[in-house]
């Protein structure tokens, strides 16, 4: 396998545009570099790559060119997309791109995840057209890139891709950035159950899931612990296939190009022609694509309560108000463009005058030299959005004010509130609070303003997008180490071979095997589960070879396992240790107990449980159960905590424990465990083969008693004390089937 210092690694960008776009006009291909924040990110990063050596010449990009271009153009493109762009173009026709790009991911999760859920379409056939489209960026994409490669998947076009890419080339690595906000559960949870499983699912492929701010990745988590059911560690989820980590990289800019922008002669000379006309006003600027996410009625709306509180501004103030055409045809776009062109026309009405026209409104796209100057000439720039995963405007007005003079205002409800806290922070759904912002930021002392932007460049230079790139690809490399640390331990199939075979020639030999997890699935429903007749045949075959002392362990109560295993001639060990039978023999306890204890505790249990639908008690003998696999995470694993704190109060003086254990909390006594009753029976006899199956932190004391001859297998990718591990509960059986399918001897009566 790759190691990240062996060599330069390809890196493969996956994303839905490509850095160009192409037109088809008069049967010729059109080529226009595109100069989005990302693109131009992201070619410095890779640039700076080849200067020092670090990236392979192969690196490419993968996406879509910006037009159906149809077949006999098709190879003109490829050639032309390779050889200027280092790009290979995914081709979809119009009705795919109709369905994907304008359907799914812009009329469904575009206003979902930016929590405009009435705006938000539900349809099956446009899920359909996602998952298609989502396999055949998978089928282009697997034509290019190496097997060891490294591919990074961009945003919420292909949320499916990362899991589709892996069951290709399971040696890949893939990291996948969401660009947009992932929202809370409450909201995610609005998408049909089939889509937002195979959404996380589908994203749960990648081995690095990045997003722009702490809150979105916590969401994320939250969502794939109560749809999916996996629990996190420190960002780090594991699935019965590997580790996947999730990770914070708020985006930057490219601060050198903004801040050294005027510099440029041009960019000079348009900003001072700029300043010359606008040289009787203050300037508020507003800058973004056409949608509704972006605030723009909002910001209009404050900027018109201002003018009707501070007629003092009056011709004085003017607000520069550049939109850019964005998702022409998206019904909602249309008539938020309408929206926005009638309330301009009636702010200009109701406050102009001859001289000064309060909103300069401008339709259309502008290059980067035109932004610069606009930036540069503003004394405000006013960033409103409703929800805005980043907001790069906001970053780039920031950096291009070298002399540090100028006012941000920007919203709470974007990613960049959270760098960028000297900002003046406002609610956007609030148009009073808007206006006060901007009768504030025409007051701000110049020395002020420059100590607030100081701060804030400094941040921006250091974490640019450059370093923000850089980080996230280095992230994704050593996931290489972590990947290969869990694949290292996993049982590979020479060592199955030779566990079958040193099983086969021994003679006298134990299996003790966890009942509960490590052999079976845990349920929802603790109570509801049944052992399945081909387990039990199994472990009824293995128990009818003489040469075998076959030992089934269990948290659960004895009459519990009397009931599942009582017919068959195997030991049993019943509340993690509290109780031994031997395959002939009594139950027997392991050491003396009371269980006077309980009339305290069982009531603290009840009570926490009356707390949390969906909790309950189970009573033992000589333990209590407090289980929460039904409840609500969140809520249950405060109140466990809660609860762990006021029983290790009245446990202190005792002898009892209290243990957290997998969606439970159990107390017993203590020096009793699946470990102490493992030597019950590995100190009797000499057993030339022992092998220990479980999987959960109980067996750990079962792990540690082994001698090191001991085949010890851990079912999950939890640490352990155990040699190997095994993916599922599935692939345990499937050893266990193994060993009883080897020929056994014939059991004398009587014999065990
Ligand atoms: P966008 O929604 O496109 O990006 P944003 O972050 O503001 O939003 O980036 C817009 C880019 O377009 C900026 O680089 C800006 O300079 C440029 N731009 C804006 N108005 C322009 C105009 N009138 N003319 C020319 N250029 C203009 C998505 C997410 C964001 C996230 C980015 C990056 O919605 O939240 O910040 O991706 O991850």
């Amino acid at each position: 396998m790759a190691n990240a210092s062996d060599r330069p690694q390809p890196l493969y960008i996956v994303s839905n545009r490509l850095p160009f776009n192409v037109r088809v006009d008069n049967d010729k291909l059109v080529f226009q570099e595109s100069a989005g924040g990302l693109v131009t990110g992201l070619a410095s990063y890779i640039e700076s790559c080849k200067r020092a050596n670090t990236l392979s010449e192969d690196h490419a990009w993968i996406g879509w060119p910006g037009s159906t271009v149809m077949p006999p153009l098709r190879e003109e493109l490829k050639r032309e997309a390779l050889a200027k762009f280092q790009s290979y173009p995914v081709f979809l026709s119009e009705e795919e791109m109709d369905q994907f790009y304008f359907g799914f991911c812009n009329s469904t999760i575009w206003p979902l995840f930016h929590y405009f859920p009435s705006f938000t379409v539900y349809q099956g056939n446009l899920w359909e057209q996602y998952k298609h489209v989502n396999e055949v960026f998978c089928d282009a994409a697997m034509e290019v890139v190496k097997p060891d490669g490294l591919v990074w998947v961009h945003d919420y076009h292909l949320m499916l891709l990362p899991r589709l890419l892996k069951a290709k080339a399971p040696d890949l690595l893939v990291g996948f950035f969401l660009h947009i906000p992932f929202p809370s559960f409450e909201v995610f949870r609005l998408l049909p159950g089939q889509w937002r499983r195979e959404i996380l699912e589908g994203l749960l492929g990648a081995d690095l899931i990045g997003f722009h701010t702490y809150e979105y990745g916590q969401h994320f988590l939250q969502s794939v612990l109560r749809i999916l059911g996996h629990e996190q560690r420190m960002g780090q989820i594991l699935t019965p296939e590997r580790a996947v980590k999730v990770e914070t990289f708020p985006m930057g800019i490219d601060f050198e190009k903004f801040s050294r922008a005027l510099e440029n002669a041009a960019i000079k000379a348009e900003e001072e022609e700029l300043r010359t006309t606008l040289s009787q006003f203050k300037v508020i600027l507003s800058v973004d694509r056409l949608d509704y996410s972006k605030g723009i009625l909002n910001r209009l709306e404050g900027f018109e309560s201002f003018l009707e509180a501070n007629a003092e501004h009056h011709g004085k103030v003017v607000i520069l108000m550049v939109v850019v055409p964005s998702r022409i045809g998206v019904s909602q776009y249309d008539l938020m463009k309408r929206q926005i062109e009638e309330l301009v026309g009636k702010i200009n009405g109701r406050f102009g005058k001859i001289g000064w026209t309060p909103v300069v409104y401008q339709y259309r796209s502008v290059p980067f030299q035109s932004l610069a100057a606009l930036y540069s000439v503003s004394d405000i720039c006013l960033v409103t959005p409703l929800r805005d995963g980043m907001n790069l405007v906001a970053k780039e007005y920031v950096a291009t004010r070298k002399d540090g003079t100028g006012v941000l205002i920007l919203s709470e409800m974007a990613g960049a509130a959270k760098e960028l806290a000297e900002a003046i922070i406002v609610n956007p759904n609030n148009r009073e609070e808007i206006a006060e912002a901007l009768s504030a930021a025409l007051e701000i002392p110049v020395e002020e303003q420059k100590r607030r932007n100081q701060i804030m460049q400094r941040r921006l230079q250091r974490y640019d997008v450059m370093r923000w790139a850089r980080d996230f690809v280095n992230q994704l490399a050593a996931m290489r180490d972590v990947q290969n640390r869990i694949q290292a331990k996993l049982l590979p199939d020479t060592v199955r071979t030779a566990i079958v075979d040193r099983y086969r020639q021994s003679k006298r030999r134990v299996l003790f095997l966890d009942y509960d997890g490590a052999t079976s699935h845990l349920t929802q429903y603790t109570f509801r589960i049944r052992l399945d007749e081909a387990k039990v045949h199994t472990v009824q075959k293995l128990s009818a070879d003489p040469r075998n002392t076959v030992v089934v362990l269990s948290g659960r109560p004895r009459d519990s396992l009397a009931a599942w295993f009582g017919h068959l001639p195997v030991g049993l060990v019943a509340e993690h240790g509290t109780w031994l039978k031997a395959s002939d023999g009594p139950w027997r306890i392991s050491k003396n107990l009371t269980s006077e204890w309980k009339k305290k505790v069982l009531p603290i249990f009840e009570i926490y449980a009356d707390r949390l639908p969906g909790a309950f008690v189970e009573e033992k003998e000589y333990s209590a159960v407090w289980h929460y696999r039904a409840a609500d995470p969140d809520q249950a694993s405060l109140l466990a905590a809660e609860m762990t704190d006021h029983l290790l109060k009245f446990t202190s003086q005792t002898d009892l424990q209290v243990f957290q254990g997998n969606k439970r909390v159990e107390i017993r006594h203590a020096g009793i465990n699946k470990g102490t009753a493992a030597l019950d029976w590995l100190s009797k006899r000499g057993f030339d083969f022992v092998l220990a199956i479980g999987d959960d932190s109980t067996d750990e004391d079962l792990f540690s008693v082994l001698p090191d001859s001991a085949v010890s297998i851990q079912v999950g990718f939890a640490s352990t004390h155990a040699r190997y591990n095994l993916r599922t509960a599935d692939e345990a059986m499937d050893l266990l089937k193994s060993l009883a399918e080897v020929p056994a001897i014939t059991r004398e009566p009587g014999q065990n």
